[in-house]
């Protein structure tokens, strides 16, 4: 029996009317990829209705492994976030029309709270894989940024979490936005797809270092 992994990618936010991360992660439906099966479901570009998603996503296939997905428009290669933190920034407004401004994700939760993958071991299976990547330490303070302080607020509360991983990865523009946005970076939906399915290859790998990515902490 193989493991659940939920994937989830979000619809097409601000000028764009595409979302690469929902293009990507469709792709991979139904898949298996080594222990997971692979469930993916498109969450809303919403402050308001992306958390309920993601939690009845994860009620529905209880998954051992979350990983989110989102657009990061202009980053030139596929980014693992390490920290999500507990504030809602709006630069433009969300699909809803919402646009807060110094908002908690969460009332009174923590700071921040780090990423449960192995960032620095799936950089280097991206690495191994040919497949331009790096860390990043910040997923900003729009929506991806408030899905994923969520979801490691639903791992850190959930009391069966042995086990349970979870985090964010930013993805690039594909050629095709980044044609009409000028002098942006891209990726190739192959190369962005062969990506994902390197990170869920190896997202169980033990991270090589570790202050903190792979333990539960909040900040
Ligand atoms: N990217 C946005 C939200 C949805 C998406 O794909 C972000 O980086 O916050």
């Amino acid at each position: 029996m193989s493991n659940n992994l939920l994937l989830t990618g979000f619809d097409p936010f601000g000028a764009d009317s595409i979302n690469p991360s929902w293009e990507a992660v469709r792709s991979l439906h139904g898949r298996t990829i080594g222990k997971y099966h692979v469930h993916a479901v498109q969450l809303p570009t919403s402050f308001a209705r992306a958390g309920a998603a993601l939690r009845e996503a994860m009620g529905a296939y209880a998954p051992d492994t979350v990983l989110c997905i989102g657009q990061a428009g202009g980053r030139p290669d596929i980014t693992l976030e390490r920290v999500a933190i507990n504030l809602m920034d709006a630069r433009i407004a969300d699909n809803d029309g919402a646009q807060p401004t110094d908002d908690e994700v969460i009332p009174g939760g923590p700071a921040a709270y780090w990423s449960l993958l192995p960032v620095k071991a799936l950089r280097q299976a991206l690495q191994a894989a040919g497949i331009p990547c790096s860390i990043s330490y910040t997923a900003g303070t729009f929506v991806c940024n408030a899905i994923f302080y969520t979801l490691m607020h639903e791992l850190h509360m959930d009391s069966n979490r042995t086990g349970k991983r979870g985090g964010f990865v930013h993805i690039p523009y594909l050629p095709e936005q980044a044609a009409v946005h000028s002098n942006a970076a891209s990726m190739s939906l192959s190369s962005i797809t062969h990506g994902l399915e390197t990170i869920i290859l190896h997202v169980d790998d033990v991270e090589q270092t570790g202050c903190s990515a792979g333990t539960l902490h909040g900040a």
